[in-house]
């Protein structure tokens, strides 16, 4: 029996020798360790061998079997070293040097447009400003003028999250925290995406981007919202645009408006992109609510001040002439590679 192992052991040490794949490696295997195996029969013929030699077979079987399950492990090791060594010897490797493609990308046309706003609203001395996208109760809206069970909460229907939290539906809801940061007297944009549960059609999605505007100082007047609303437009138009302010209710102003834009897209006449009014709701805002202004630190009674609420995406809409607001969170590279990049 001792002879019989000790052959298998060097058949088995050739054998292992040879094998350059895991197929290979798993055909010995099986042709060692396997149900009808070498070494597995060698234990079946135990039952053959004299009583006195049995103890002493056994433990030399059992030892050849952890030999052969010792090398065809380590051997699983070095062929799995092999290939991903081969595998990146093989990897094309990112070269420098070579120069670079013809094709390049551009910016959404959100951020095109948001650039522009910035730019004008700083070279009026207006700071930029980011907020978070998850808020609580109180920056969205009690903050605002908006206490719980106040029937303006379902202007906007909300996404809370499981820890109470929720996604911001409007960029006001960074009022609070402006306020308190500067005080007053105070200029500052902050532009951001807000989210809606709400039924998506070509006006309106559940993502879209809304850029806030608030100012804050002695004696702001509706004449200051005013101006600073035209200007904003001439200066993204590039030319006058036809808009019409009308009265509009936010417990965040007092008193408050709605500044809708002539449709781009029909000229006024109506269709789809406008609901088929001919004018499209762009930028809400009024005189910061005496409350509101209380809430973030500064006192009514010294200061006065204006916000907007300009609907972002929908400008973009509109100066781009895109018909349809979801094409622009499509990410349709039909679509983007329509828009220059800087
Ligand atoms: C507000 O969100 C107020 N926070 C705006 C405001 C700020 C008023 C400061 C006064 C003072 P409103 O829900 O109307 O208001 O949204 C403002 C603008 O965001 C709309 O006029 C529209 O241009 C845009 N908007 C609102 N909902 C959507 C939507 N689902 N999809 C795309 N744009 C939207």
């Amino acid at each position: 029996m001792k002879n019989q192992i000790d052959a298998l052991r060097l058949r088995f040490a050739d054998e292992i020798g040879k094998v350059s794949t895991q197929d290979e490696l798993e055909t010995l295997r099986v042709a060692f360790l396997g149900k009808k195996g070498e070494v597995t029969n060698l234990l079946k013929n135990l039952r053959d061998v004299p009583n006195e030699e049995k103890k002493e077979a056994g433990q030399l079987i059992n030892t050849l079997k952890t030999e052969v399950e010792t090398a065809i492990a380590r051997k699983t090791d070095e062929l799995r070293e092999a290939a991903l060594n081969a595998a990146i010897q093989g990897a094309k490797r990112y070269n420098p040097t070579l120069p670079a493609g013809e094709e390049h990308g551009s910016y959404h046309p959100i951020t095109l447009v948001q650039r522009d706003l910035e730019e004008i609203f700083a070279s009026m001395g207006f700071t930029i400003e980011d907020y978070a996208e998850v808020v609580n109760d109180y920056q969205c809206f009690e903050s605002l003028n908006i206490p719980p069970y106040h029937p303006a909460r379902d202007m906007q229907d909300t996404f809370y999250l499981s820890n109470g939290q929720l996604l911001k539906t409007q960029t006001s809801a960074a009022q609070n925290h402006i306020m308190k940061k500067y005080g007053a007297p105070l200029r500052a944009i902050f532009p951001g995406r807000c989210f809606r549960n709400e039924a998506t059609d070509a006006c309106h999605e559940n993502t879209f981007f809304q850029m806030e505007g608030l100012m804050i100082d002695r004696d702001i007047s509706i004449s200051n919202l005013i101006y600073f609303m035209k200007t904003m437009l001439s200066e993204v138009f590039g030319r006058p645009v036809n808009v019409r302010l009308r009265p509009g209710y936010f417990p965040f102003t007092e008193p408050g408006f709605e500044l809708d834009i002539n449709c781009e897209i029909c000229g006024g006449k109506g269709c789809p992109s406008c609901k088929n009014s001919g004018w499209l709701e762009l930028c809400p805002c009024g005189m910061v609510h005496p409350n509101v202004l209380r809430e973030g630190g500064i006192d009514p009674e010294e200061y006065t001040g204006f916000a907007f609420g300009l609907g972002l995406t929908r400008l973009v809409m509109m100066k781009y002439g895109v018909k349809d607001i979801r094409d622009l969170n499509s990410g349709s590279l039909k679509v983007l590679s329509q828009f220059e990049s800087e």
